[in-house]
């Protein structure tokens, strides 16, 4: 068995249902992908109610938690991973304020999305969060582990 350096910060993200369907996968994927994260997973499905239940589980005594979750299972869903130097804070700073109506010109959510309930995209909002949700929806190996050559220019 050979032995890991220390593993870099990584974070799940997610685009929702109306990110897919308005086309904006790629728009998503270049704002984490120019900044310099690294992308370790990558899937496209259509999470089950009972799963999206589990995913926001921490919301489930908030008014919305029915029609939140309904709608995570509605269509489908880009899941990622993505790594990096602070990507947890940062990714969220990528995506702005949950409310798009509160979110600042620049990020994902104040350029691209009108309502709270339609904001386009998911980020773990802390280590624990990140860690949860990433086991939530990757199995281990579908993680990838390499050596991008960009990296030696970003860090
Ligand atoms: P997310 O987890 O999706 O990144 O969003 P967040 O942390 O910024 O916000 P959170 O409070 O965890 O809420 C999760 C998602 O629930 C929907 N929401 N709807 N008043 C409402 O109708 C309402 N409030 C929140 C949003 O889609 C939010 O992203």
């Amino acid at each position: 068995q050979e032995a890991h350096a220390a593993e870099m910060e990584r974070t799940f993200i997610a685009i929702k249902p109306d990110g897919v369907q308005r086309g904006l996968i790629s728009e998503i994927l270049s704002r984490f992908e120019r900044k310099g994260f690294k992308l370790v997973a990558i899937k496209i499905v259509v999470p089950s109610k009972d799963f999206a239940q589990k995913h926001y589980h921490d919301l489930k005594e908030r008014p919305f938690f029915n029609g939140l979750c309904g709608f995570l299972s509605s269509g489908p869903v880009v899941a990622m991973v993505w790594e990096g130097e602070g990507v947890i804070k940062y990714g969220r700073k990528l995506i702005g304020a949950t409310d798009p109506q509160k979110s600042e010109p620049g990020t994902i959510r104040g350029d691209l999305a009108v309502v709270v309930g339609r904001n386009i995209i998911h980020g773990s909002d802390g280590p624990e969060t990140a860690k949860d949700e990433i086991k939530l929806w990757f199995k281990p190996e579908e993680l990838v582990r390499y050596t991008s050559n960009a990296e030696k220019w970003i860090y």
